[in-house]
């Protein structure tokens, strides 16, 4: 039996619900296909505390494809992230009160990670199933990032494949008007986007950039 790691993260920033946990959550225990299995699981938003309890998470799963999701306030699709940069520089407070400010992730690491999924592929098969997707270009400079470039960081050269995505807030759920996205929607969609990383060993190469 092979394992997807699925993450999701906890609320934040006064939020009741994460949509990235909401989400993730109704795939645990999901066949992905024959002999592949999901385990979804929760992360704190916390720079103290998420990158250690992924680190566990990976020890205890020893999954074969690694994907993280968070909210991304204000993205309107499911968001396949191409890079993980070392740099954290908070808007906000995290969970535990703190708000590091320009500061790496990991001192001794490079200035960047690209995402190792086919992120390409990805976008395309979450489209043809009539959702919105795209590649976003940077995974922020919070606590998505951090995990996204300690995921990164901690499977170099292991041969298993990882990657972040971001989902849209749920209808409802800013107190201002925002982009949304289904519950319903959110779930196949990213249900759809890991069977297409789990079923692509090569990126396909078409246009996804943006000019500036
Ligand atoms: N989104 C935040 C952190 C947790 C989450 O779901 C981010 O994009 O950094």
């Amino acid at each position: 039996m092979e394992t997807v790691l699925l993450l999701g993260f906890e609320p934040f920033d006064r939020d009741l619900i994460n949509p990235s946990w909401e989400a993730v959550r109704l795939l645990d225990g999901v066949q992905l296909q024959e002999g592949v299995t999901i385990v979804a699981r929760q992360l704190p938003c916390a720079f103290a505390t998420a990158g250690s309890c992924l680190n566990q998470l990976l020890a205890e799963h020893q999954p074969q494809l690694v994907i993280a999701t968070g909210l991304g306030p204000g993205r309107s699709d499911i968001s396949i992230e191409r890079v993980a940069i070392n740099l954290i520089d908070a808007r906000i407070p995290d969970n535990l009160g703190a708000q590091p400010v320009d500061t790496a992730v990991t001192p001794e690491g490079p200035a960047a990670y690209f995402s190792t999924l086919p992120v390409k592929a990805m976008v395309r098969a979450v489209r043809e199933a009539g959702i919105a997707a795209s590649v976003s270009q940077t995974a922020g400079t919070f606590v998505c990032n951090q995990v996204f470039y300690r995921l990164q960081h901690a499977l170099v050269g292991s041969g298993v494949r990882s990657g972040f995505i971001h989902v849209p807030y749920l209808p409802g759920q800013a107190a201002e008007p925002q982009p949304s996205m289904a519950l319903a929607t959110t779930v196949e969609g990213l249900r759809i986007a890991v069977l297409a990383a789990w079923n692509t060993p090569r990126d396909i190469a078409e246009s996804g950039g943006q000019v500036c």
